[in-house]
């Protein structure tokens, strides 16, 4: 059983993976803590992402010869691969690590076996602790390795009476500002921004993560900006720009879409724009997470957030949980995940 310090090693382990980074992606944010036979501290490491440092790597040469005899606190479990960086699995047995506390099994079929690898050669070890937690920090990554497909998020504003747009078509801003600013909060703990074809023609939007003033945000790793659909993308349309990645899916298939997006290592997909796209996703069961803006203002005409889903029964009606409810400015967040069971 994990003591009391290995305990609030492992709190510590979670706050230093996600103070380190905002997001990873494609990898899993990862922190780990060394403690001494004592139970103190003797060194915190993260991981920043892909092709820098594991966790386990960073403590292990923060703490260099002091790394003898402790205890390796992570977040997730050791991996066992040679990836963009060698196993930890190895690297904890050659530092004399001799006992390792995890907290969420690794999903990926390549890394996995660290725990084995780790008691084969006689250190001891536990995992499971915070698991919950452990996983809550990775979500869309966890979804992603275990499925094959990215984690697809569904963004929209709406009114209180369901309308993303008036009668004559007109849109902008629904939501205010605060909500404006938010989006670019969540859309950066994403990798790609996806939108159609047709909102490219309509709106020409950068998608891009801007501050207030318009400016791009410096420290953020810009998401992919993927345009999905057969129409071509003008020449001269914004995501085109070399602000961040671009990419066009020529296809309508949802299933090819998020097959071609998984190849190119996407786990987390921020799906905006577009009615009948975000149908077509609906209609898929391809959105497993929304996120909607809802503006207290009332059009009573208009086109709704969906299109396209072939749903016109009660019965068959898409199901959600809602999973967070929030005040941003003058409108509310609502986050709602659909019902597996
Ligand atoms: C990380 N950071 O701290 C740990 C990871 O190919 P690589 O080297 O980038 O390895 C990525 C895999 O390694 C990842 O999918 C996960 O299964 C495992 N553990 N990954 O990026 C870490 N501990
Ligand atoms: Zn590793």
């Amino acid at each position: 059983m994990a003591d009391h310090h290995e305990q609030a090693a492992m709190r510590r382990a979670l706050e230093a993976a996600r103070e380190a980074v905002e997001k990873a992606l494609p990898n899993p944010r990862v922190g780990c803590v060394l403690l001494d036979a004592h139970g103190q501290v003797v060194a915190v490491g993260a991981h920043r992402g892909a092709g820098t440092s594991h966790a386990e790597a960073d403590a292990l040469a923060r703490a260099g010869d002091r790394a003898r005899g402790t205890t390796a606190v992570v977040t997730l479990e050791p991996c066992n691969h040679t990836g963009r960086t060698g196993p930890c699995s190895e690297a904890l047995i050659a530092a004399g690590v001799t006992r390792v506390v995890y907290g969420a099994e690794d999903p990926n079929p390549v890394a996995a076996g660290g725990a084995d690898r780790l008691r084969g050669a006689g250190v001891e070890v536990e995992g499971g602790l915070l698991a919950a937690e452990a996983e809550r920090l990775n979500v869309a990554w966890t979804h992603a390795v275990r499925t094959g497909r990215p984690f697809v998020t569904w963004k929209f504003a709406a009114t209180l009476d369901g309308r993303s747009a008036a009668a004559d078509g007109t849109s902008r801003w629904i939501s205010g500002p605060d909500a404006r600013l938010d989006v670019q909060r969540l859309r950066a703990a994403c990798d790609a921004i996806l939108v159609g074809t047709g909102t490219v023609r309509v709106d020409d939007p950068r998608l891009t993560l801007r501050d207030d003033e318009d400016a791009p945000l410096p420290y953020a790793v810009q998401p992919t900006r993927v345009v999905m659909g057969e129409s071509v993308v003008p020449a001269e349309a914004r995501v085109r720009d070399d602000e961040a990645p671009f990419l066009h899916l020529e296809t309508r298939d949802v299933g090819t879409a998020l097959a071609a997006l998984a190849a190119q290592e996407i786990r987390h997909v921020w799906l905006e724009g577009g009615p009948r796209l975000a149908g077509a996703f609906i209609a898929a069961g391809a959105v497993d997470e929304v996120v909607a803006y809802l503006a207290p203002a009332l059009l009573g005409a208009g086109a709704t957030a969906l299109s396209g889903t072939g749903i016109d029964t009660i019965a068959d009606q898409v199901r959600l949980d809602v999973t967070d409810v929030a005040r941003v400015g003058p409108d509310l967040r609502l986050t709602a995940r659909p019902r597996t069971a």
